[in-house]
Parts: C-alpha cells; structure tokens; sequence
C-alpha cells in the first residue's frame, strides 16, 4: 500500500461492527433480575434466555475526555408476562453528556426519563434516529416478533450509572395491550 495510507482497523456494515479490541457483553434474563414487573412469569423463565448482546468499539479507555464509542444492540424478542424484553437502562454517570441511538433492523421503542421521572418514548424501526440530552435515562424495548438491532455512540467519559434504574426503575412501563404497545 501507498506509504501514509492505512487501512482503518475498525469496520461497520450497517448491522455489523468489527476490527481491533471489539468487545462483546451477553445479558440473559438471569441479569435482568427485578427489572420487570410480572415477577411470576419473571420466575417461570429459564434464566439462562438470551436477552441481549452488545458489540462495541472502544478506542480510547473509559473516562477519556473527547473520546468517542460506538456500539451495536441486538435484542432478543420476547415478553415477560406482558413486558417487553428490554435493556437494563441507565443514566449517563457524567449528566451532560449524551448519546446516538439509531435503528437497523426490527421494530422497537426507545424509553426516555429525566431526572424528574417524566418519561415518553420514540418508535424505532429500521433508519430512525434518536438524540438522547443530557440527564436522560435510556432503555430499549422490542416490541416486534425478530431480533431488535440498534446501533449507539456515546463519549467515553459517559459512565453508566445502572443504580438508579436498578433501584426506582422508570416511573413507566412498555406493555403489549390489545396486540399494541402501551406505555402505562
Ligand atoms: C448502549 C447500551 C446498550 C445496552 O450502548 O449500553 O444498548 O443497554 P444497557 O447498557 O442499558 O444494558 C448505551 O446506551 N451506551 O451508553
Ligand atoms: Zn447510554
């Protein structure tokens, strides 16, 4: 190759990501413990389904200021009850920063909440594209009948703040009511 020119070391096809030091996280439904709300069903679940998977490119260690991420979401379908499978969720532990979020493949709802616990929601499907503010609590739902792929960037000094979701969750829930998705 012409000396000076390189080849990037990191790949996107859309609803792939790959290249040097990708990393992979798993979240079964063992690591969504308490997030739903019918408990029940919840424990009638093998723990060990597939909930989620994460691919992401991390080029500069977490808390560098200017530094960019870029990952990839794929979430399975699925309902806990009348739940939909979703991510944990989280607020951004440094509150000013903010994060991308678009959708690649299948059909799902982005679920927002500020600091006053007021939340609302963006449809995703495939080519929507979503501007998480500051301060902005962010969880994913697939509401369809395949696997739910988004891709997200956000800065490296963001920090995941799980706690507080953890502990008072969103003040609102994503149920399928009469074959339709209802935030109640
Ligand atoms: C995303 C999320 C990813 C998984 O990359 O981390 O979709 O969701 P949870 O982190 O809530 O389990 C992101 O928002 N990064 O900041
Ligand atoms: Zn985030």
């Amino acid at each position: 190759m012409e000396k000076g020119i390189v080849t990037s070391p990191y790949t996107f096809t859309g609803d792939t990501i790959g290249g040097e030091g990708l990393k992979t996280g798993v979240r079964t439904l063992a690591d969504l413990q308490g997030i739903f709300a019918d408990e029940a069903a919840y424990q009638a679940m093998d723990k060990d389904t597939l909930a989620y998977r994460v691919e992401s490119i991390e080029p500069d260690p977490q808390g560098t200021p200017g530094g960019l991420y870029m990952g990839i979401t794929y979430l399975a379908p699925g309902k806990v009850g009348k739940e939909y499978f979703m991510t944990k969720g989280h607020f951004h532990l440094n509150p000013e920063s903010t994060e991308f979020y678009w959708g690649v493949k299948g059909e799902g709802m982005l679920i927002l909440m500020d600091e006053d616990r007021h939340v609302w929601a963006e449809k995703m499907v495939p080519g929507s594209l979503h501007y998480i503010r500051p301060r902005v609590a962010h969880r994913v739902a697939n509401t369809g009948d395949e696997t739910l792929v988004f891709a997200a960037s956000w800065p490296s000094d963001a920090g995941h703040d799980y706690g507080t979701i953890a502990r008072e969750g969103f003040a609102k829930r994503l149920l399928e009511i009469n074959g339709k998705p209802e935030l109640v």
